[in-house]
């Protein structure tokens, strides 16, 4: 079965301006992208998204939240809902970034939520997974993936809304990317594991990113290997090369 690759930019808490992101994406006009061949997501700021969002259409390019609630409308201060960025037509969010599990606590139980709140309200996800450094050096990476997955299956009705991630914790912002052969055969668990609990259907057209330091200069090796479907780049995606990567992909 043939997916469409599918590549994310998570811009995370950048840039500082709002005029940055647009001359951001004004470079990136420069450099066109066959939309039919990749699908590209960006992530910008909460208080940016708004705001670039016609930009990104312009580009072909599709707008994401970081992160969503986990709660309904009320009183749940600084917090949004699945519902309030499906009104405001932005059709994407991550959940389970690892930066949201290890710096906000955020549990297995609360992406379980947060992506059932996601499935009622028709908003896509890009569900992150991954191990930490002390997890695959134990051997345990496959492990921890199926314990992240398990805990949001059950949730899980419509998988076309569903993309997932796979972001080794030690290669995130660290400059020490896994390779192409790490990448490959984890994400090849991945989509074992997905057959074995959901459906060969499903496991055979979820698409699997790989996230942790991708770059223009490492991106084509990884992208060659055939359980991976494309890409959520982090700082990459805050230069004007991201394009390049997008490229590659597509
Ligand atoms: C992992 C990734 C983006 P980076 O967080 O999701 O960031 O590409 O900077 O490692």
């Amino acid at each position: 079965m043939s997916r469409i690759p599918i590549v994310g930019g998570n811009w995370k808490c950048n840039p500082a301006k709002l005029a940055e992101a647009n001359a951001l994406l004004e470079a990136w006009k420069a450099k066109p992208f066959d939309k039919e061949k990749v699908e590209v997501v960006i992530a910008p700021t909460a208080l940016h998204l708004g705001s670039v969002k016609k930009t990104l259409e312009g580009l072909g390019m599709q707008a994401a939240a970081q992160n969503v609630g986990k709660n309904d409308m009320g009183a749940f201060t600084g917090e949004w809902t699945a519902t309030h960025l499906t009104d405001m037509e932005v059709a994407w969010t991550l959940i389970g970034h690892s930066e949201r599990r290890s710096k906000y606590g955020e549990t297995d139980d609360e992406t379980a939520v947060k992506v059932e709140k996601c499935q009622a309200a028709g908003l896509k996800v890009i569900f992150c997974i991954g191990e930490q450094l002390e997890e695959r050096e134990a051997g345990k990476t496959d492990e921890v993936n199926k314990r992240q997955l398990a805990a949001v299956l059950a949730k899980i009705t419509n998988w076309d809304l569903i993309v997932l991630a796979y972001e080794p914790v030690w290669a995130i912002g660290t400059g020490k990317v896994a390779t192409p052969d790490q990448a490959e055969e984890t994400q090849a668990a991945i989509r074992a594991y997905i057959k074995e609990a959901v459906s060969e259907e499903v496991a055979n057209k979820v698409r699997i990113q790989y996230g942790g330091s991708v770059t223009p200069e490492n991106c084509a090796e990884l992208i060659g290997k055939p359980n991976i479907d494309g890409f959520l780049v982090g700082g990459a995606s805050l230069k004007p090369s991201f394009m390049d990567i997008v490229t590659t992909v597509g």
